[in-house]
């Protein structure tokens, strides 16, 4: 990488969601001193940063996207100071700590919030949020037609303090999650502070939730499709975010470089329905990076993922952005990439209960898929257990589920629980390392573990080359070396029909295969590194290789 760079360009960043990665005190949820505790895996993975889901206090009314104070650690989670011990034993191992900042909503428990419900309509506390008088007889509409991502109207109606039927608030999410009012510049203000109050903690950057949200159309006049697509519309991409980034840039590029050489970043969760939108978010003097989401929403084919890669690797190398196979809010990619219940492997969002997947095609696609994201140019996200090449576990019983989109959609959709199941780290039977024993009593993880994970914890696996765990870290550890990897441009390589290659110079070549039948590899001298068996040169169906263009310099 060319020592210009700022260093979130080609980096690992690992997203850790720290209720389910490990779990210190024994109560079955996972918790920072967990993640303090595995420093050493996440290092010997070969990860630059971890960025950690929401671990405010929060009600827990969309898994912790519902923070009800942005100052603090939720006490099941841990302390302040156990987040900056975190911060430092990172450091210690060359880790960077990316936190999440969940600026478009926040709890319903937020005093803010509980404030504006004690007061008045159109008062100063209303104000900071999006409180309105309903439509129709007696206000008994929403004021407008947008609904809820979770499903149901995006407004809730409140008791006012004399008991009367009140206002209604906006949630682009549950009920649980009013939206802040952007337009008031309280809020902007408010969120200055949050974010110093953690980069002064030495949070190396951001990830910032739902950034195309935000600033509402002041009208919030009907929108034509009241359904949350990720198109621009009243909610989504208004033309006022590019000045709060641009602001939140010059926030970020103020401090100075401390344990880490260069600046702080921010990564932008910005869901769009076509990536050109991307583009607006990255120029120059706005948001650092990006996600790039596009394998989450291409399937297994060769000619729509070629045409993803090609219409947003530019953008995507120049900022520096990750690619993303998997996160919290999608199905696990074996399971993805393996569905037999739906058409479109590899680019399902939302599961149905009759969902059933064939979970070893699902993996060999899943591991060639990880060959292909790794060998682009860019960075790369990678989602806690998607190394293990856990599925999504789909028969959680549904008292246990936890996520609103699954009641919201009257369980109609599964929702992510599945993507959340507690990581199994050793042994035979949950909780597999994730809880420290308890004598005789088995400890209960909050979301239950499949009993038949003991060939995915990381322990069985680290024995294993062959293991997803094994594949991970060779390919970290040679994107780190091969200069081709570090910084080679990208060029299309020719193949047959199913075909997917490319070359990175010097001296480094891709290739998938995406068809059904064995197809020959690109010429090389050498087989670096593949995601599965390769004989006599051919590549089979569900394969993917790193290949050495010519031999090493002496
Ligand atoms: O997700 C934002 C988002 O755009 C949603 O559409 C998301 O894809 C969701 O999974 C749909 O079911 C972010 C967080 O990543 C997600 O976990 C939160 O639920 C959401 O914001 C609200 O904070």
């Amino acid at each position: 990488m060319s020592p210009d760079l700022p260093w979130w360009h080609e980096t690992v960043v690992y997203q850790v969601y720290p209720r389910s990665f490990a779990d210190t005190d024994g109560d079955g949820i996972g918790d920072l001193p967990g993640v303090r505790s595995r420093l050493r895996y996440l290092a010997d993975l070969g990860v630059d940063a971890i960025w950690l889901s929401p671990f405010y206090p929060s009600p827990l009314a969309d898994g912790g996207y519902d923070v009800s104070d942005y100052f603090g650690v939720d006490p099941l989670l841990g302390t302040l100071a156990d987040f900056d011990g975190l911060v430092a034993d990172a450091a210690a191992h060359r880790i960077r700590v990316i936190v999440d900042l969940v600026p478009n909503h926040c709890s319903a428990d937020h005093p803010f919030f509980r404030q504006a419900l004690a007061a008045a309509p159109g008062s100063s506390q209303r104000e900071r949020f999006l409180f309105r008088d309903g439509r129709g007889p007696d206000g008994a509409w929403p004021p407008n037609n947008w609904q809820s991502t979770f499903g149901g109207p995006a407004w809730t109606r409140i008791t006012e303090p004399d008991g009367t039927p009140g206002q209604w608030y906006l949630h682009l999410f549950d009920p649980g999650q009013p939206d802040w009012n952007w337009r008031n510049p309280e809020i902007p203000a408010y969120f200055e502070k949050v974010i110093r109050f953690w980069l002064d903690r030495g949070a190396a950057g951001l990830r910032v939730d739902v950034a195309h949200g935000l600033f509402k159309d002041p009208e919030l006049a009907d929108t034509a499709d009241p359904a949350p697509s990720h198109a621009r519309s009243g909610y989504y991409h208004q033309p006022e975010l590019h000045e709060l980034y641009k602001s939140w840039r010059g926030i970020l590029d103020s401090y100075p470089a401390d344990v880490f050489p260069g600046r702080r970043t921010a990564i932008g969760e910005v869901w769009y329905d076509t990536i050109d939108v991307l583009g607006d978010y990255v120029t120059g003097d706005a948001l650092p990076q990006v996600f790039n989401f596009e394998f989450l929403t291409t399937g297994w084919d060769s000619g729509a993922l070629r045409a993803a890669i090609a219409a947003s690797v530019g953008m995507t190398a120049a900022s520096g952005s990750p690619w993303v196979l998997g996160n919290h809010d999608v199905p696990r990619p074996v399971t993805r990439y393996g569905l037999t219940s739906r058409p479109g492997a590899g680019a399902a969002r939302q599961l149905t209960p009759d969902t059933t997947a064939d979970l070893c095609a699902g993996s060999r696609r899943a591991r060639a898929a990880a060959l292909l994201l790794l060998a682009l140019p860019g960075s790369v996200c990678v989602y806690q257990g998607e190394e293990l090449g856990l599925p999504e576990v789909l028969d959680l019983p549904p008292e246990v589920r936890a996520d609103p989109a699954f009641r919201r959609s009257g369980e109609r959709q599964l929702g992510r629980d599945g993507c959340r199941v507690p990581l199994p780290w050793s042994g035979a039977a949950p909780p597999y390392g994730f809880s420290p024993a308890a004598g005789d009593a088995q400890a209960r993880t909050w979301l239950p573990q499949p009993t038949d994970w003991q060939h995915y914890t990381v322990e069985s696996q680290q024995r294993d080359p062959d293991s997803f765990l094994g594949l991970y870290r060779a390919a970290l550890r040679l994107r780190r070396e091969h200069p081709g990897l570090v910084s080679g441009s990208m060029t299309w390589l020719d193949g047959p029909p199913g075909m997917l290659s490319f070359s990175r110079e010097p001296g480094f070549a891709f290739a998938a295969n995406l068809g059904t039948a064995p197809a020959p590899l690109p010429s090389h001298d050498r087989v670096l590194l593949a995601s599965g068996p390769v004989e006599d040169g051919r590549l089979p169906p569900d394969t993917a290789a790193w290949l050495e263009t010519r031999p090493p310099a002496q």
